[in-house]
């Protein structure tokens, strides 16, 4: 009989580090009183998965909705945990009522800046942070992403005017550009700095930058530290923004379950050594896109992934208990 693999229940406490250890939630996540008792344990900040979009924000009728954003922000307000806010303008978020506006009666630029100070002004005071923008690089990192945004207000331009606006919102919050495959892909991690330097330079206040981190067990950890190092060289503190390791994204198909699970487990611990050698003023925090298996959106993709630091019944695997030891040494 071949042995289970190790997993360590109640070894494992990751807020207790000097990192800001968070994950995201859904509304819904809050009626499960055992992920409750397990983010109570093991995070200090959450990110509304979805619910904190313009996806939920803006109702068909062109209102705005903050039910299920204002349920999360009062658990976290009521348990003492940061909230991370995400996102404010998205190229694949663009409501109809957007494309419908009368130009006659609302221009373009004042819609979206009421949407940018309704959203930054109803939780200000209560919000760690904001991404501002999300995924404003192409998939190939060749150049921006066109959207209505940057097609109505200019490509960098929409840009700096959501995070002028953000600001006059809620002066206190950290305001991140975010973006994926930035480990990946080099060309995208460039383009995504000099994106940051554009931005910086027209006077837009970036404070930080978000590197989600959606990775597969096979990718090679030199990538993680190469990228953590590129994005430290612009002096901001750096959120680890949506992390989760995939085993059924791997490439090397090649690579058996166990195997698998072995990387999993050193790649999660190359993400918390690459985060920890950051200088601490420049660790925003370190954010799971998902503590249990059944809650990643990975495993709504594809129900055969195991791609989150906790399996489902809650319990540390093997990487999350050296994740532990690294982010709280
Ligand atoms: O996990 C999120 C899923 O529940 C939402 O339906 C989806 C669309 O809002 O977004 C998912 O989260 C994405 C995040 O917002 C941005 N980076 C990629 C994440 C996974 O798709």
């Amino acid at each position: 009989m071949v042995a289970a693999p190790a997993i360590a229940r109640e070894t494992v406490t990751l807020k207790h580090g000097s990192v800001p250890v968070g994950t995201c939630v859904q509304a819904l996540h809050l009626d499960d009183p055992e992920l409750v008792r397990l983010l109570l344990r093991q995070v200090g900040q959450l990110t509304a998965e979805w619910q904190m979009n313009m996806e939920y924000i803006i109702r068909p009728d062109g209102g705005f909705q903050f039910e299920a954003p204002d349920r999360i922000a009062a658990f976290a307000q009521a348990n003492g945990l940061k909230l991370f806010g995400h996102t404010l303008v998205w190229y694949d978020q663009v409501h109809p009522a957007f494309r419908a506006l009368d130009e006659s009666r609302i221009s373009f630029g004042d819609a979206y800046r009421n949407y940018i100070l309704a959203v930054t002004g109803r939780y200000h005071g209560r919000m760690s942070g904001w991404n501002v923008v999300n995924e404003p690089v192409a998939e190939d990192g060749n150049g921006l992403r066109s959207s209505l945004w940057s097609q109505r207000l200019g490509e960098t331009e929409h840009m700096a005017l959501a995070f002028r606006t953000a600001r006059e919102g809620d002066p206190d919050a950290r305001l991140f550009i975010n973006d994926y495959n930035l480990e990946y892909l080099p060309a995208k991690r460039a383009t995504f700095l000099r994106l940051a330097e554009r931005l910086l330079a027209s006077g837009a206040p970036v404070t930080g930058l978000g590197a989600q981190m959606h990775l597969a067990a096979d990718i090679p950890p030199a990538r993680i530290f190469e990228m953590m190092s590129d994005l430290a060289g612009l002096g901001l503190p750096i959120h680890v923004s949506e992390l989760d390791v995939s085993l059924v994204r791997a490439e090397d198909k090649r690579l058996g379950p166990d195997e698998l699970r072995r990387r999993q487990a050193q790649v999660y611990a190359a993400v918390a050594e690459a985060f920890a050698r950051l200088p601490a003023r420049q660790q925003f925090a370190f954010t799971f896109w998902g503590l249990r298996d059944k809650d990643s959106w990975l495993v709504a993709e594809n129900s055969a992934d195991t791609p989150a630091p906790f399996d489902n019944l809650g319990r540390a695997k093997p990487g999350t208990v050296r994740l532990d030891q690294i982010l709280s040494a």
